[in-house]
């Protein structure tokens, strides 16, 4: 089993059943949602949601009952993954481009549990960059915005052509370095027009387990 296998088998554990679930997105969150798919065919009775098209898909494969959302109202619990987490429980998310949406899930759950491998244990954000999702209209304005918060900002490229989200948008990647002060960038990078939203996750995670290469499993509240 790799660690990232592990760190969601040990998340899955705190779903009961008739819980609401969000199911994340990204290659850590697809061993959540496999783990979950084989307890809902043990007989496991949950209501789901996902964070984009694909782990939608994956769950449809695997039998997991996805409701709308207009229908499911506030959630018990949405497990996934994320890109760098540090010890205040601060995330950087969005290497899988789906940002916005886990960003609107996670705030309707009542518990949010991260599920990492060890590599992704940062003392400080940054190293990773940050992903900004950018509506296209006058997306260039958009981009030198970006730039001017101090990074360097180039638009995610997939096959060739500008990477575009579940939701029809842009994402710019930000290169900081490090992220001394995640909240204030924050809230600087959602007042600039044309951004949608940021992969700086705050007080959102409850806990965060943490897979190691030593076969430990570090949980951090
Ligand atoms: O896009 C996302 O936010 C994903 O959760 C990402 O941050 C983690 O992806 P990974 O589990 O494939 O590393």
């Amino acid at each position: 089993m790799n660690l990232k296998q592990k760190a969601a088998e040990k998340a899955v554990e705190a779903i009961q059943d008739g819980m609401k679930v969000g199911l994340g997105t990204g290659s850590t969150a697809y061993w959540a949602i496999q783990k979950i798919g084989e307890r809902v065919a043990q007989g496991l009775y949950i209501q789901a949601v996902a964070t984009s098209q694909a782990s939608e898909d994956l769950a449809r494969e695997l039998g997991i009952p996805i409701i709308p959302f207009d229908q499911i109202g506030r959630l018990d619990i949405t497990i996934d993954g994320a890109d760098e987490v540090n010890e205040e429980l601060v995330l950087v998310k969005g290497g899988g481009g789906a940002l916005l949406r886990e960003k609107i899930v996670e705030s309707n759950s009542d518990r949010l549990i991260i599920i990492v491998d060890e590599s992704k244990d940062v003392k400080k954000l940054g190293a990773f960059p940050l992903p900004v999702e950018v509506v296209p209209f006058a997306s260039e304005w958009t981009l030198e915005a970006l730039r001017k918060t101090g990074c360097e900002a180039e638009w995610r490229i997939k096959d060739g052509e500008r990477f575009l989200t579940d939701n029809g948008n842009y994402i710019a990647d930000c290169r900081y370095g490090t992220i001394e002060h995640p909240q204030e960038l924050e809230i600087r990078l959602n007042q600039i027009p044309g951004v949608v939203d940021n992969g700086l996750f705050i007080n959102m995670a409850d806990q965060v387990i943490i897979a190691r290469a030593n076969g430990q499993i570090d949980i951090r509240n």
